[in-house]
């Protein structure tokens, strides 16, 4: 029967601003997943965000700090006429004409009020654990209402102690988008919002020592961090190409030999990786995180050592043994959007038949 949902965004940055990295991607499959399957929604987000051509009620107000950048026992920061306070006031305004909540936001305060709402929250947590403040605060939501929060992968759910007490909804993507390549041009790939959590210049080590071109794609969310990478790395052979749409994104994706992936913290999903696949192109990726979870160790790429640039090159010598229609053929088997679909609607509907008994 359809649902009435309140989707809730991220809180950094503007939906299409690539501030909310891979969660953008989540929140849009989320909305045409709830759309296809003729559920109701309305998505409450930072002003100026964009979700495709769905509504979105925007809410002003100051972002997030990320929390990424905070340390392990950082207190938990709100700025003065806080976007997310402002979303969540709006949301305990109309959450009566809803029969369920959806968060993505990463923050303290969704979980804190879930026992002041009278109406159930569905809480999708996007990374692993960052801060002592937020894991208390989840796990309070996991003891008191069981079964509402969800994550990516096992590998995240065991960063929190409350590992065992999340839903694993993997991840999917429309894969009617992609276009599978069977010869590559001699370049490669790395994705992503261009930070220090993601250690692009591993990649750019890796493209110097191979000689092979490597193209960049995705935000530059620390500007000092990229002019540090130039800085380090005057010869290397890359080719930054900006924040792109993903028809455009996989446009040049596709045509390259590999996605190199170099998480250096505990990359929740990577659903970039789930991209490159749908594209037939390997992806080589340090063995941590969800993207060890995905990747079939010499059938759809490599897996190797974390942090070791020479593992890098070494897989990259090896790319050859991958046959790329196979990378295709994962993303079909296990990455298709309507199978992701039905696992997100068998969890909104799981939290609704248990507070209906
Ligand atoms: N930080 N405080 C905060 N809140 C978020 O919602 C958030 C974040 N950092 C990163 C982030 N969301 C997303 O870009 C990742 O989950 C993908």
């Amino acid at each position: 029967m359809p649902l009435k949902l309140l989707l809730l965004s991220t809180s950094v940055g503007p939906l299409s601003s690539g501030l909310g990295g891979g969660v953008e991607l989540t929140l849009y499959n989320l909305a045409q997943e709830l759309w296809q399957r003729g559920h109701e929604f309305k998505v409450v987000a930072p002003e100026n965000s964009k979700l495709g051509t769905f509504p979105v009620i925007e809410i002003p107000g100051e972002l997030q700090t990320t929390a990424q950048t905070q340390a392990d026992t950082a207190p938990i920061i709100m700025p003065e006429n806080s976007v997310l306070a402002n979303m969540w006031d709006y949301a305990r305004q109309v959450q009566r004409e809803y029969d369920l909540i959806f968060n993505i936001a990463y923050d303290w305060l969704p979980f804190y009020l879930t026992p002041f709402f009278d109406r159930p929250i569905a809480h999708f947590i996007s990374m692993g654990a960052m801060t002592r403040a937020m894991d208390e605060i989840m796990e309070r939501v996991a003891v008191q209402f069981p079964g509402t929060i969800a994550v990516y992968t096992q590998t995240q759910a065991h960063t929190f102690p409350f590992g065992d007490r999340c839903r694993c909804v993997g991840s999917g993507i429309d894969l009617s988008l992609y276009q599978f390549c069977a010869q590559p041009e001699p370049c490669l790939a790395w994705l992503g919002r261009i930070a220090p959590e993601k250690a692009l210049e591993d990649a750019v080590a890796a493209a110097q020592i191979t000689g092979m071109k490597l193209k960049i794609m995705g935000k530059i969310q620390d500007e000092s961090y990229w002019q540090q990478i130039l800085a380090d790395y005057p010869k290397a052979p890359i080719e930054y190409l900006g924040f792109l749409t993903t028809a455009q994104m996989q446009q040049e994706l596709r045509q390259c030999r590999a996605l190199l992936m170099t998480p250096r913290w505990i990359e929740a999903f990577g659903n970039v990786a789930i991209e490159a696949l749908a594209c037939g192109v390997p992806v080589i990726s340090y063995r941590r995180g969800g993207p060890a979870e995905i990747v079939e160790d010499g059938k759809t790429g490599f897996l190797v050592e974390p942090d070791s640039v020479t593992g890098l090159v070494e897989a990259i010598k090896d790319l050859d043994e991958i046959d790329r229609s196979i990378c295709r053929t994962q993303a079909e088997t296990e990455y298709s959007l309507k199978a992701w679909g039905d696992r997100m609607e068998r969890w909104f509907e799981d939290i609704l038949s248990a507070i209906a008994i």
